[in-house]
């Protein structure tokens, strides 16, 4: 029988991330051992921030319907990508839910470029913006936006390369100073999807902003978030990858990469990724990350796509986004009328 642990301690010291102990079980008997108790998994995530790592599930590489059935526990509604423009490259030919991120055909997805420089003065691998950038919560530019993202790794890229970090937003808005807690209270960002036109680059170039189909225009989303099942404020920012650097980044707030409103939200993002709130995922074949959207950000970092391989999938599970988007349509779908 498989034994589903969770270990006590915490994988930042600001209390981001548990590791659950799957023994040497299969993925085929971890996966119906957390759907024998289908509350335990999203509990064990709610009470560590947001984030969980399960080791060893190396052959969930041959069955990805597996993760598919694990997402459910997290959502009543799993991601199908070809119901949602996705370019079909990037999604598993077998198991529509899955979306591949990897430097391989036909992905081809090139990895982040390396910080400038690429360590810290002692050394360390960079994860506090602006020297570390892509820090970003998964499709913010959707309203509503993803609950829960799962992202499972099928070939890792070499050690100290290719790793994704997480930081904790609920210690992030904790750990507020006074004066950016009640400026960040009832601020509203806006998300923009990439490629776009709505980029700090496209903002840069003084070009008109060329006219955004409705169902890919910029989204308001509040900075702090409660956490619809444990009650918690934590902040829901990127930094400038999903921002719209037209319209925004803040609501109310000067306009553009130079404003006021790109300070404040500067200011936000240096705080959310100082490194007590960090965890850094060195990758390994068969590792799963569960990750609450609603409340932690992640980043990917450099590798040698050259040289190397990786490949991982992930999916992307909605359901619960709160009582601030209650009944609302999916912001991306087309409607008949557009
Ligand atoms: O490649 C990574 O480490 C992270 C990719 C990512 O952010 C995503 O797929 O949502
Ligand atoms: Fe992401």
């Amino acid at each position: 029988m498989t034994v589903l642990s969770v270990a006590a301690s915490t994988l930042t010291p600001s209390g981001l991330g548990r590791v659950v102990n799957a023994g040497e079980a299969s993925a085929a008997d971890f996966t119906a051992a957390a759907e024998a108790r289908p509350d335990w998994l999203p509990g064990a995530m709610h009470a560590a921030h947001g984030l969980l790592l399960v080791r060893g599930l190396t052959d969930m590489a041959n069955d990805a319907g597996l993760l598919v059935r694990l997402s459910r526990l997290f959502g009543t509604e799993v991601e199908d990508y070809r119901t949602t423009l996705t370019a079909l490259n990037m999604v598993h030919p077998e198991v529509p839910e899955v979306f591949i991120v990897s430097n391989v055909p036909p992905v081809k997805r090139a990895p982040p470029a390396l910080p400038d420089p690429p360590r810290t003065a002692d050394g360390g691998l960079p994860v506090q913006f602006p020297h570390r950038r892509g820090w970003h919560t998964d499709q913010s530019y959707r309203r509503p936006p993803p609950d829960v993202s799962l992202f499972y790794c099928v070939k890792p890229a070499p050690k100290d390369q290719a790793q994704t970090l997480y930081a904790d937003g609920t210690a992030a808005y904790e750990t507020l100073p006074p004066d950016l807690k009640a400026k960040a209270e009832n601020l509203v960002g806006i998300h923009a999807q990439p490629r776009t036109g709505r980029s700090e680059s496209d903002a840069r170039s003084g070009a008109t902003p060329e006219p955004v189909e409705p169902h890919k225009r910029p989204q308001r989303q509040p900075v702090v978030r409660t956490h619809p099942v444990t009650g918690q404020k934590s902040l829901f920012l990127c930094e400038a990858g999903q921002m719209d650097w037209i319209g925004g980044p803040l609501e109310g707030m000067e306009q553009g990469p130079d404003g006021e409103g790109a300070k404040l939200l500067y200011a936000l993002m240096s705080h959310y990724t100082q490194p007590e709130l960090v965890y850094a995922h060195e990758w390994e074949a068969g590792d799963l990350i569960i990750y609450d959207n609603r409340c932690t950000i992640h980043s990917a970092t450099w590798f040698d796509a050259d040289k190397h391989e990786r490949v991982m999938w992930r999916t992307t599970i909605r359901g619960n986004p709160g009582a601030e988007y209650a009944d609302e349509a999916p912001s991306w779908i087309p409607r008949a009328a557009e």
